[in-house]
């Protein structure tokens, strides 16, 4: 009897080698899911954070760029081109006392400012129509003819939704909606950051 204890003690069976094994593979296993969802949590919270980061800049920026559209002639509104995922206004955003023309648009899931100078430095304010330089605000914006980017409003905020806007409508918008809807992986997590301002158009100099 103690020659069977003393011989059990000194080494496992080969079912207890078995066991031991499984176990471990049971804990290992455990432990690589455990910090694959940690790092695949983590992964999506930081990609959710920088789309939200990116998409609360680009709606600063068209929000403080809209809010100092300017008429720069007596002939034409503030705004040049309204339509869904596009818009055209003139303003100082370099406070040089030249007015910029400015110009924001969608180009595939890309929003792009695009920005010209004057081809004059003093008044009558002379535009080709052409972007001097073009920035990429958005790379992954998912906005669409079903969710515009622009939405717009006369007065007594009831929406214009004959898009693009005529010359005389565009002269009516006292209210602009600005929804932004960023996804670098549309259907995959994280969910789609939506962000969405109003900027009020009715001190438009
Ligand atoms: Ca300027």
């Amino acid at each position: 009897m103690f020659n069977l204890l003393t011989n059990n003690e000194k080494g496992l069976t080969l079912i207890e080698l078995i066991i031991g094994v499984g176990l471990m593979s049971l804990v290992l296993q455990g432990i690589y899911a455990f910090h694959y969802y940690e790092t695949k949590s983590w992964d999506n919270t930081t990609r959710s954070i920088a789309a939200r980061t990116t998409a609360q800049l680009a709606i600063n920026r068209i929000s403080r760029d809209i809010r100092g559209a300017q008429v720069i002639s007596e002939t034409a509104p503030a705004i040049e081109a309204a339509d869904k995922n596009s818009i055209i206004f003139y303003a100082d955003v370099d406070n040089d006392q030249q007015p910029e023309r400015l110009h924001y648009y969608l180009s595939g899931t890309k929003l792009i400012r695009g920005i010209e100078e004057s081809q004059t430095t003093k008044e009558p304010w002379v535009f080709n129509g052409v972007d001097d330089v073009k920035t990429t605000l958005v790379k992954d914006d998912r906005n669409s003819a079903a969710q515009p980017l622009f939405r717009y409003f006369s007065s007594m905020d009831v929406e214009d939704t004959n898009l693009p806007l005529s010359s005389a409508r565009r002269s009516k918008v006292t209210l602009l909606k600005i929804n932004l809807n960023v996804d670098k992986d549309p259907g995959k997590s994280p969910a789609p950051v939506q962000l969405e301002t109003t900027v009020d158009l009715r001190n438009i100099k």
